[in-house]
């Protein structure tokens, strides 16, 4: 698992804020397709019980593909549906709170805002962090962008001993500014799901990270 993660460059996510939920096998599969190294679902201001299901939906589609499925959120939908990892933000408590819950085997990954909570989340002990959001977007409304000062530093430094995402606002057509920046693997959320053809938008940004 932790081979899989350190390999991984593009981190695709299933989101209901762009993502119907009759349409989320679907897309699960185009992202698959396109070349995802690792999937998420994340549905915020929906119930447990919706999640669960979305989750059940979309594992059996990560595991024929070989791609680890993290659920954000939700520790216990996670380890109750058989998910390869959670994803925590900086406001949902520690490591340890839910390590009790997942155990010692599952990938746990923390958002993180600037290079000191990055630091923060390696000491700890996290197995991958996102790092952002590096522009303004849609998707996280109301945080502020934390610009492109701080990735090659933190890139050559918690990104060294932990897989490092970059995250937000980062698009097809930005992500050469990114990568030029220092970063190594991103997170696209919005850049993908609203494109015409999420497939081949996941082939080319996937294209441009191997390359
Ligand atoms: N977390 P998009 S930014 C889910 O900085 C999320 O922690 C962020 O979506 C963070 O690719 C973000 O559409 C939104 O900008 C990413």
């Amino acid at each position: 698992m932790s081979c899989r993660l350190q390999n991984a460059l593009l981190y695709g996510i299933i989101d209901l804020g762009y993502v119907k939920p009759e349409d989320i096998s679907e897309r699960t599969t185009q992202l698959l397709e396109g070349g995802v190294d690792i999937l998420q679902l994340r549905a915020k201001n929906h119930a447990a019980e919706d999640i669960k299901i979305w989750a059940e939906q979309i594992l059996p589609l990560c595991r024929e593909a070989n791609i680890p499925f993290i659920v954000n959120d939700f520790p216990d939908i996670a380890k109750e549906v058989g998910a390869d990892g959670v994803h925590i933000g900086q406001e949902d408590g520690s490591l340890a709170s839910v390590r009790k819950i997942v155990g010692e085997g599952m990938i746990v990954g923390r958002s993180t805002h600037n290079p000191e909570q990055a630091k923060a989340a390696l000491m700890e002990g996290f197995d991958y962090i996102g790092f952002g959001p590096i522009f303004p977007t849609p998707t996280k409304k109301g945080r502020p962008a934390i610009g492109l000062q701080n990735i090659d530093e933190v890139q050559k430094s918690v990104g060294s001993e932990i897989t490092m995402f970059c995250i937000g606002g980062i698009k097809p057509d930005n992500l050469g500014t990114v990568l030029n920046a220092g970063a190594k693997r991103v997170v696209i959320v919005s850049g993908i799901l609203t494109a015409d053809n999420p497939t081949s938008a996941t082939e080319s940004v996937k294209k441009q990270l191997t390359e």
